[in-house]
């Protein structure tokens, strides 16, 4: 039975793909951190097979720690800061976690794993939030950097790590260039699950109206189940390699205004949103669209859901969430 160790286990990203590599048959390891962490009972509601251990990415002796005791053949680095926003506001803490965590793990992994055969193959979570200004249209591996805030320039330092402990210490580390990837279980501080749970709540009665920053930019919006697939599928080529993972689309969060509202029945979102200088940014990404052709290629990997799919079913996930919510049930 292969073993496997997922840092942000309580994430969307860590949910689904603990979920995932459970069915494939692996033992899934979680590292959590904190005292009493309140999402450790729901990972494990969720997937009973999940072990949880105790870790953080800021302290790099609960890093050795915790591989030595999972022996991991696979570690998946999914843990950060990953609100682009809350980076501008804690840049420090942003590059302690997102930036040196990677860092700190790629090192747990190369002493425990020792400097010859190390048999731990390792996943970094890299971010479309690198090419920021971007360079090229669409963006690929070979697209230069230029990161657009401190979570950007956090997430081209452990890539670039990542690369370098590949090609130093000979480490089987891979790097996934992720486009956005959202679903039913994103986090409400991002602004498709910020936009589907308010207009829930709107569909209730239980809310007026939704305060918005920028509508002008553009994602390669995909779903999250589909992407942890793309992670699973880098660990498993012989060579560690770099891949974009996107559905090669883009829509403005407007786009995204007109999906969802459609779906919920109304024929305009104008009345309902307002605009709310709080949520502009200092800097700003305005176009992402990747070219998945190397993932494709490679490994064989094509996303699943459509992007009026992935609108549809988070709409209709907050929906039932938002009226338990009201009913107390939830
Ligand atoms: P998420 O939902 O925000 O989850 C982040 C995870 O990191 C949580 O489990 C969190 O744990 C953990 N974490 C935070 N600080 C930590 C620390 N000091 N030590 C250990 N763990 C810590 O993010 P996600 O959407 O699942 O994304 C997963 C990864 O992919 C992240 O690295 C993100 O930056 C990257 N990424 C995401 C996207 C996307 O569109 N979703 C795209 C590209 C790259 P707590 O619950 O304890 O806070
Ligand atoms: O913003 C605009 C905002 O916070 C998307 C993370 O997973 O993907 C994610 O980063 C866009 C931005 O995601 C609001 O200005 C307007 O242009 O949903 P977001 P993000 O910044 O693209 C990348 C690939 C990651 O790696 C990150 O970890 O929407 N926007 N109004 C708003 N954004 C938010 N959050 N809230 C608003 O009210």
């Amino acid at each position: 039975m292969k073993r496997a160790l997922i840092t942000g286990i309580t994430g969307q990203d860590g949910r689904y793909l603990s979920e995932s590599l459970a069915a494939k048959g692996y033992q899934v390891f979680g590292m959590i951190r904190g005292q009493a962490n309140p999402k450790a009972r729901m990972v494990q509601d969720e997937n009973p097979r999940l072990e949880l251990v105790d870790g953080d990415l800021r302290d790099m002796a609960s890093l050795i720690a915790v591989l030595e005791q999972v022996q991991p053949d696979e570690v998946y680095n999914l843990g950060a800061i990953s609100f682009v926003q809350l980076s501008f506001r804690q840049p420090e803490l942003t590059a302690e976690i997102t930036g040196l965590g990677v860092l700190r793990m790629l090192d747990a992994v190369r002493i425990v794993g020792g400097m010859e055969n190390n048999p731990m193959r390792f996943y970094q979570a890299s971010s479309s939030e690198m090419f920021g200004k971007v360079r090229e249209v669409p963006q690929s591996e070979t697209t230069p950097f230029h990161p657009r805030s401190p979570y950007g320039v956090a997430k081209m330092f452990g890539h670039n790590i990542t690369v370098n402990y590949r090609e130093a210490y000979g480490i089987h580390a891979s790097s996934g260039i992720l486009f956005n990837h959202e679903s039913e279980r994103r986090g409400h501080e991002f602004v498709t699950r910020k936009i589907t749970s308010s207009l829930a709540r709107i569909k209730l009665g239980l809310q007026d109206t939704i305060s918005l920053g920028n509508l002008e930019s553009q994602r390669d919006w995909g779903h999250a189940a589909d992407y942890v697939e793309a992670m699973w599928a880098m660990l498993q080529q012989d060579e560690p390699d770099d891949y974009v993972v996107a559905t090669g689309e883009t829509h403005s969060i407007r786009e995204f205004l007109d999906v969802a509202f459609r779906c919920a029945g109304y024929d305009s979102w104008e009345p309902y949103v307002s605009h709310d200088v709080r949520f502009d940014r200092p800097a700003e990404v305005d176009l992402l669209i990747g070219d998945p052709s190397k993932a494709k290629a490679k490994l064989g990997w094509e996303p699943k859901v459509s992007f009026e799919e992935l609108v549809r079913r988070m709409y209709e996930s907050d929906l039932i969430e938002e009226d338990k919510a009201a009913r107390g049930m939830r």
